[in-house]
């Protein structure tokens, strides 16, 4: 069954936030580069990397469902943050946005009684945890850290560990 046109519209918006997920990862990624911190950037390029990914599993859905593709402009990211826990408090933000975007798409493919696109939905609902717990995982060492040079070092040999 072909995907309807206000749900296919809704996806395609949402490749876009996914896209743009992306490049605020790599925005960031840019900035721990810059002081630096390898481990911080490695960690998140992976993330750009898997927001990439994300976007395109919707891409494929979409072609699947004998929809349409309709890429829109990505917004420019910061490139700039004031300390590397304002930077995570970004993440941790803007995926508790993102659950709530992929929220409203799953209550749009319920009303359309659109069990397949429920059914992709779930995987990202899943996903979202994840996404949420890690990005809060790293916001609390930071706060811990506080401005011990030694705590960064730290965490940034641990987030370079990331695989
Ligand atoms: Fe795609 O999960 Fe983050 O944004």
């Amino acid at each position: 069954m072909v995907i309807k046109e206000k749900l296919q519209k809704a996806i395609n918006k949402q490749i876009n936030a996914e896209l743009y997920s992306s490049y605020l990862y790599l925005s960031m990624a840019a900035y721990f580069e810059s002081m630096n911190f390898k481990g911080f950037a490695h960690w998140l390029q992976l993330q750009a990397n898997e927001e990439n990914q994300h976007a395109m599993k919707f891409y494929a859905y979409v072609i699947e469902r004998g929809g349409k593709v309709v890429l829109t402009e990505i917004a420019a990211p910061k490139a700039e943050w004031k300390s590397p826990l304002a930077a995570f408090e970004e993440v941790y933000a803007h995926e508790m946005k993102v659950t709530s975007l992929i929220n409203d798409l799953m209550k749009l493919a319920k009303d359309d009684n659109d069990f397949a696109t429920e059914s992709l939905l779930k995987w990202y609902v899943d996903e979202q945890v994840e996404e949420e717990a890690n990005a809060l995982s790293i916001v609390e060492k930071l706060k811990l850290i506080k401005d011990s040079n030694n705590g960064l070092f730290m965490l940034d040999h641990e987030l370079g560990g990331r695989k």
